[in-house]
């Protein structure tokens, strides 16, 4: 048995929570919050709600509270995040990659020695949502910023939050470079296959055939190049060992990605190796469609392309740095 608690104000009716309950007790208000979004409201008894969580793990809003079994799970003021909302369209998932990155730093009770370097891109406001030390870098240059800070305080944790434009395009040589120089910090990296804050322009990791505002017919392959898978690229090379890619689209695969990020911080809190997690993301305002659809474009479209897993780990083959 379980209860959930709706804070409407923070709900941007995205709907996420709908799909991801296993038993169909969410739905739309029809009335508008004071920011204008449509919000969502629990439609079931405490008997009906087993309390799963589901749908506060899909939440980008952390709008969601949960009660069961083991007590208040709460996702709203996870210690790593401040209490401000953001300002991230309804269903995009940076707010749902924020919050795992925040969780695992929580858990791992590194909050009061981490830097984070925000990146140029939707996600350019993370200083403000993030609950701990942040620098702000220009564009692509995360890197270069997050370098300088741990080998500067090797005592510090130091992780870069870059999209898919500022790192793969105008910052494709900084992270080739930090990465393959073995550099001890940890790349949390949200592929959206678009450039998004600057109106959906095509990105290194656009699809063929995808239309963005820059390739309205569709990517043309022959013209553009193919997609950069980033994660593999980094791969191939010798230095960096902990290189991993999930996803942020449903639940399942937003608990998984946690685990993978949470590897990657304990690499660098033990000091082992440059770790860098790829997270395959949704950006319904770009892509056209409603955040359902762009779950499941995510899925049958990116994922072909984009393969979920570990690539590359010390104990299997990478290599340890000392
Ligand atoms: C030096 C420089 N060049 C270009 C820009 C314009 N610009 C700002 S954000 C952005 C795209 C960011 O896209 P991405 O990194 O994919 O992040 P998203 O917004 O999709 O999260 C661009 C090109 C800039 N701010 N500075």
């Amino acid at each position: 048995m379980g209860r959930i608690a709706i804070d409407e104000l923070r709900c941007k009716g995205c709907g996420c929570c709908i799909v991801s309950c296993p038993k169909d007790l969410i739905e739309v208000s029809h009335e508008l919050n004071d920011r204008g979004y449509e919000y969502v409201v629990f439609n079931g008894s405490p008997e009906d709600c087993s309390g799963c969580t589901m749908c506060a793990v899909s939440c980008p809003d952390q709008g969601i509270e949960v009660w069961n079994k083991r007590g208040k799970q709460t996702f709203v003021n996870t210690a790593g995040l401040t209490e401000a909302m953001t300002h991230y369209c309804p269903g995009c998932t940076h707010g749902v990659v924020h919050r795992i990155t925040a969780e695992v730093l929580e858990e791992l009770g590194l909050l009061g020695r981490t830097v984070g370097i925000a990146p140029v891109g939707c996600s350019v406001l993370a200083y403000e949502y993030f609950n701990f030390d942040m620098f702000e870098a220009s564009h692509g240059r995360a890197p270069a910023v997050a370098t300088g800070a741990k080998r500067a305080r090797p005592d510090l944790i130091v992780f870069t939050y870059q999209g898919d434009g500022d790192l793969a395009s105008i910052g494709g040589n900084e992270i080739l470079h930090a990465a393959n120089r073995g550099e001890k910090i940890t790349v949390v990296f949200l592929n959206n296959a678009i450039y998004g804050m600057t109106g959906g322009q095509m990105a290194p990791t656009t699809l063929p055939g995808q239309l963005t505002s820059t390739s309205p017919v569709g990517r043309n392959v022959a013209e553009t190049g193919y997609p950069i898978r980033m994660a593999e690229l980094l791969a191939v090379l010798e230095t960096p060992a902990y290189i991993a890619r999930g996803s942020a689209h449903t639940p399942k695969h937003a608990l998984k990605t946690k685990k993978m990020i949470k590897k990657a911080f304990e690499y660098q809190r033990d000091g082992v190796c440059f770790s860098f997690v790829e997270v395959l993301s949704t950006c319904p305002t770009n892509w056209g469609l409603s955040p359902n659809e762009s779950s499941d474009w995510l899925e049958e479209a990116m994922m072909p392309c984009f393969p979920l897993g570990v690539i590359k780990e010390p104990d299997a083959g990478g290599r340890e740095q000392s």
